[in-house]
């Protein structure tokens, strides 16, 4: 007996398989071509492994850069625009007022101008007062009273003034106040001032600044402590040989001499008369002419402030106190 010889399927999976590697390799000898690129396609390479891949290889240089640009954006992909006014959190009253802002600082201020008085470099250039030049003649305070119109000089860069001299006299103090002028004040009146070298004056201070000579009396002494040097009419004369002033002030012996000695401390001086009362007379009338002097009988016979002294047994003598 025959068995039923029944068909092997055991070894249909391996058939298969066979078949498939075999497509496979035809595949592969088809596929003598490099990759082509499709310029007019999309732009990304494709293989084309089918009849196109026949086609002759496009030139490298024949690629435009547009195939290799990547494709535009799908702009409905863009994202939303970002909202930057609302407040992504309540802000519980915190969020701070635009109004609140702090404005941006302001510039420094510029250097101020020179004070030319204050001892302080002001503009900032490193000189200060006079010494910066911003201060040229400008007025200022050299500190010296006796000047004035004080000045800054450009030249040494100090404070200078005119000076201004102030000399007092005997009889007027002057002293510097810083201006032009002097200030002046008079010496008290009758304060005595330097002797002007006469000596029949007083030399004193009138109360308005100014030394005065004043005449000395007559009969005041102008010699030191000579009896015969008396002021007459304001010089100084020897009254024991001045004819014009004969032992006393304006007794005048009328073209004759004057006659002088002492009787022991007494001077005695007189007119010269030759036996003629009127020849004394025309000095006073109380003169008489004895032993050919002038002969005083009063006091009113000589001058103001003088005695007519009695000497015994001689002509009287006018005499000064
Ligand atoms: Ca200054
Ligand atoms: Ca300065
Ligand atoms: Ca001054």
């Amino acid at each position: 007996m025959h068995a039923n010889r029944r068909p092997n399927t055991a070894n249909r999976p391996l058939l298969g398989l066979g078949l498939l590697l075999l497509a496979g390799c035809q595949a592969l000898i088809d596929v003598d071509h490099p990759l082509s690129f499709d310029a007019g396609g999309a732009g990304s390479p494709t293989a084309d492994v089918g009849a196109d891949a026949r086609k002759p290889p496009v030139p490298a240089d024949a690629v435009s850069g547009d195939a290799l640009r990547p494709p535009p954006p799908d702009l409905s992909l863009r994202p939303p625009e970002l909202d930057f006014e609302t407040p992504l959190l309540p802000d519980h009253g915190l969020r701070p007022d635009p109004s609140d802002a702090r404005p941006p600082p302001p510039p420094p201020p510029p250097p101020p101008d020179e004070d030319c008085h204050d001892t302080v470099d002001n503009d900032l250039d490193l000189l200060a007062d006079c010494a910066d030049p911003d201060c040229a003649d400008e007025p200022c305070d050299d500190g010296e009273v006796c000047t004035y119109d004080d000045r800054c000089d450009p030249g040494p860069g100090t404070c200078r003034g005119t000076t201004l001299t102030c000399e007092s006299t005997p009889c007027m103090l002057r002293g510097c106040t810083g201006g032009p002028a002097c200030a002046e004040t008079p010496v008290e009146a009758n304060s005595p001032c330097p002797d002007d070298g006469d000596p029949c004056t007083t030399d004193r201070c009138d109360g308005a600044g100014a030394c005065v000579p004043e005449r000395r009396p007559d009969g005041a002494q102008c010699g030191g402590e000579l009896y015969e040097l008396r002021c007459c009419s304001g010089a100084c004369v020897d009254v024991f040989t001045d004819a014009a002033n004969c032992g006393g002030c304006g007794i005048s012996c009328g073209g004759r001499a004057c006659v002088a000695d002492f009787v022991g401390v007494i001077p005695r001086v007189s007119c010269r008369c030759q036996g003629s009362n009127a020849q004394c007379q025309a000095i006073h009338p109380d003169y008489t002419c004895y032993q050919n002097r002038c002969n005083c009988l009063s006091d009113a016979a000589c001058g103001d402030g003088m005695t007519c002294v009695n000497i015994t047994n001689s002509p009287n003598s006018c005499v000064f106190p």
